[in-house]
């Protein structure tokens, strides 16, 4: 018999290809073949099921205990394996390995994920993204566990539960999933003055990205680097993706999540499996004691950046994923993060965030993954030498099989063990600490809306807009008018503009008094532009995707003009139809659609086209998800190509189309200049709020 379901796990419980052919038989675990998996066995033709029946009970009893506990927070995720490769020696920074050559790669592990819902929630929840790598380094296993914001909603992790609480379903009802526009939420951070700053990112559009391979990655705490001198320097990470920022706009987001609530994790195993491998830049702001003294926050705050334009972001070293999972449980599910996993070369700094979390994430794992040999798993493995003296506990599939288990020990070299290394092993930075032991918040965290500020004022007209509309669309599914107010009364210390607007999209009768502030606003911090996505838009259309809806009896060769256009502009083109067997064109040649219409509405793509005869268009024009194609296109500002589909326009109630709109068929327009446009990716002069 061939491997059969080649269940054996290996040593280090690797997982294990399916095997498959017409020689191999279904086995139970314990290897013995099954004559009949289709009936249970039982007593007469309609008796009762017999308790003998061991293949029957050992398939429902691994069924039954199939599921893991989610992840308390972050329970949606995905992940991709990938690699680091450095740029240049930082040997004058960090002994830290994956630094130490030029052109060195380190083999990483990538998990997105968004934080409030459980983990059959939709990708496209207004939320803050986690970006988790896992460097295997040649010492050991790094853990930069980060997200797309760079700042958090508070600065003592001892508040997280309440925060995730708040955030999460209300305890009763179990509802609202994924989102943070209800009561408790919004009751909680108006009593939290420290989340305004994280506030204003997740009402803005970092909270609903594109996907992950248009967003930003932020360690966000204050780190340290430390090199052979043991000279250490301040280092705050951040990932730049090489694709460029982009985020949908929140009608979109509340549509894509009906239409495909996987839109992100597709995004990803659609563009690895293409060979569109995503890409970020490894950037550092890199700054002394010296800086630190004389900075305007305190650097341990976890509510506050450093802007980019006062300590730039030094890139070294780019990060790829070229690699999909080969099983979503093994490998995402099973992955276990812990900020504590630092290497030699990093360090912690006294951020209290951090040295909170260094203790939640071991003993989370323990909770999810039911045994401290989660390291066993392969995806958790360091992959360099490793070598302790633990032993057992559950699932043990790294066991010592000689008699020596402790040092010191005087046994012979061959079986005595190993033994720390002072020279080659982890040592902290010799910080010296004292202080009284108190519970306290340092006075030097006490500025809770200057940056805040900053950040409103660095957006464009359109972020601010959608900032405000963020802020009004959620605290309009509060309750409490209460709880409103003293949002509002809170932005009032932010910027007067933004509190008036929020309090008018909210319909409040007054504007409330501002709340009490520990400090006042600071009002001289310049615009830091790099905070701004517009700003920092793409400059391609690459990786993008492009639908383009037609009816039979189309001109093939438009077709053709845009897969042309589209394929060197390195973007993804998929064909939408009424039936998704497809059309003919006028020269007679079938094509087949990717998509059937309803299946496929124009929120899924970055820009659209619509080629139809007139035939076509009155079919479409009677059509509501026809109409909705078009109208969300135009409402979300999309760039759309056409040609013959006037009715359809008309019947959507378009019927003045602006310049975002380019007829194919008129004089002087070419798809290849449309789809120079679409690098703009939206027109946004259309936006009308
Ligand atoms: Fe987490 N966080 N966190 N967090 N976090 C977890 O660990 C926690 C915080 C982040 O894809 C948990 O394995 C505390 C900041 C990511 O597997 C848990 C505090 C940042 C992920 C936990 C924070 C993060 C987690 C739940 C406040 C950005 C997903 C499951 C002090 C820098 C990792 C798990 C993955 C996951 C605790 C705040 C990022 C419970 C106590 C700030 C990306 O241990």
């Amino acid at each position: 018999m061939t491997d059969g379901n080649a269940g054996r796990p290996g040593n280090g419980g690797e997982t294990h290809q399916q095997a498959s052919g017409d020689d191999v038989r279904l086995t139970t675990q314990q290897g013995v073949v099954v004559g009949d998996d289709q009936n249970t066995l039982r007593a007469g033709e309609r008796g009762p099921a017999l308790l003998e029946d061991f293949h029957f009970r050992e398939k429902i009893f691994h069924f039954d205990h199939e599921r893991i506990p989610e992840r308390v927070v972050h329970a949606r995720g995905f992940g991709a394996h990938g690699y680091f490769e450095n740029y240049e020696p930082l040997r004058d920074l960090t002994v830290a390995d994956p630094f130490r050559e030029a052109g060195r790669r380190t083999e990483v592990f990538v998990r997105f994920s968004t934080v409030a819902g459980n983990k059959g929630s939709f990708d496209l929840a207004r939320d803050v993204r986690g970006f988790a790598v896992k460097m295997y380094t040649g010492e050991g296993n790094w853990d930069l566990v980060g997200n797309n914001i760079p700042v958090f909603f508070i600065q003592d992790a001892i508040k997280f539960p309440d925060m995730v609480h708040a955030a999460k379903q209300e305890p009763d009802r179990g509802f609202p999933q994924a989102q943070t526009a209800h009561d408790n939420f919004w009751d909680f951070v108006s009593l939290t003055p420290e989340s305004t700053h994280m506030l204003l990112w997740i009402m803005s559009d970092r909270a609903i990205p594109r996907s992950f391979r248009f967003m930003e990655g932020f360690g966000v705490h204050t780190f340290r680097l430390v090199n052979a001198e043991g000279r250490s320097t301040f280092v705050k990470f951040h990932w730049k993706p090489k694709q460029g920022m982009q985020s949908v706009v929140w009608n979109e987001a509340l549509k894509i999540n009906g239409a495909d609530p996987d839109f992100h994790r597709r995004d990803l195993w659609d563009a690895i499996g293409s060979g569109d491998f995503p890409e970020w830049e490894l950037g550092m702001q890199l700054f002394d004691e010296e800086f630190a003294d004389n900075f305007e926050f305190d650097i341990l705050d976890p509510t506050k950046i450093i802007p980019e334009e006062q300590v730039p972001v030094r890139r070294v070293g780019k990060l790829v994923l070229d690699r999909v999972v080969d099983n979503f449980f093994a490998e995402t599910e099973q992955v276990a993060f812990c900020t504590q996993n630092i290497i030699p070369g990093i360090d912690f700094t006294d951020d209290p965030l951090l040295q909170g979390r260094n203790f939640s994430y071991l003993d989370t794992q323990l909770k999810r993954l039911g045994s401290p040999n989660f390291t066993h798993l392969p995806v958790n493995a360091p992959k360099c030498p490793f070598a302790t003296f633990q032993q057992d506990g559950h699932m043990a599939t790294v066991n010592p099989t000689n008699r020596v288990n402790y040092e010191p020990n005087s046994w012979p070299s061959e079986i005595k063990g190993p033994r720390e290394d002072p020279e080659r092993g982890f040592t902290s930075v010799p910080e010296t600490v004292s202080g009284p032991k108190r519970r306290l918040r340092a006075e030097s965290f006490a500025d809770h809306y200057s940056q805040a500020r900053q950040f409103f004022a660095s957006q464009t007209e359109v972020e601010q807009r959608h900032i405000i509309a963020g802020f009004v669309f959620e605290l309009s599914k509060c309750e409490r008018v209460d709880i409103r107010r003293r949002v509002v009364a809170a932005l009032r210390n932010v910027d007067e503009d933004l509190a008036t607007a929020v309090c008018d999209g909210l319909g409040l009768p007054d504007l409330p008094e501002p709340l009490p502030a520990a400090r006042e606003t600071r009002t001289d911090l310049p615009e830091s532009p790099a905070l701004s996505i517009l700003r920092n838009g793409p400059e391609t259309f690459a990786g993008r995707k492009f639908g383009i809806l037609v009816t039979d009896g189309v001109d093939g060769k438009l077709i053709s003009a845009l897969r042309e256009a589209v394929t060197a502009e390195k973007a993804i083109l998929e064909i939408i139809a009424m039936k998704v067997g497809g059309i003919v064109t006028a020269d007679g040649e079938r094509i087949e659609a990717d998509e059937k219409l309803d299946g496929a509405p124009s929120v899924v793509y970055d820009a659209v086209a619509v080629l139809a005869t007139d035939e076509g268009a009155a079919q479409l024009a009677s059509l509501p998800p026809a109409r909705d194609f078009v109208s969300d296109a135009y409402a979300h500002c999309k760039f759309v190509a056409h040609s013959g589909a006037a009715a359809l326009f008309t019947a959507a109630g378009l019927t003045e189309l602006d310049a975002g709109f380019v007829d194919l068929s008129a004089p002087g327009t070419s798809a290849a200049d449309f789809v120079t446009r679409c690098r703009e990716v939206r027109y946004w002069t259309r936006f009308a709020g």
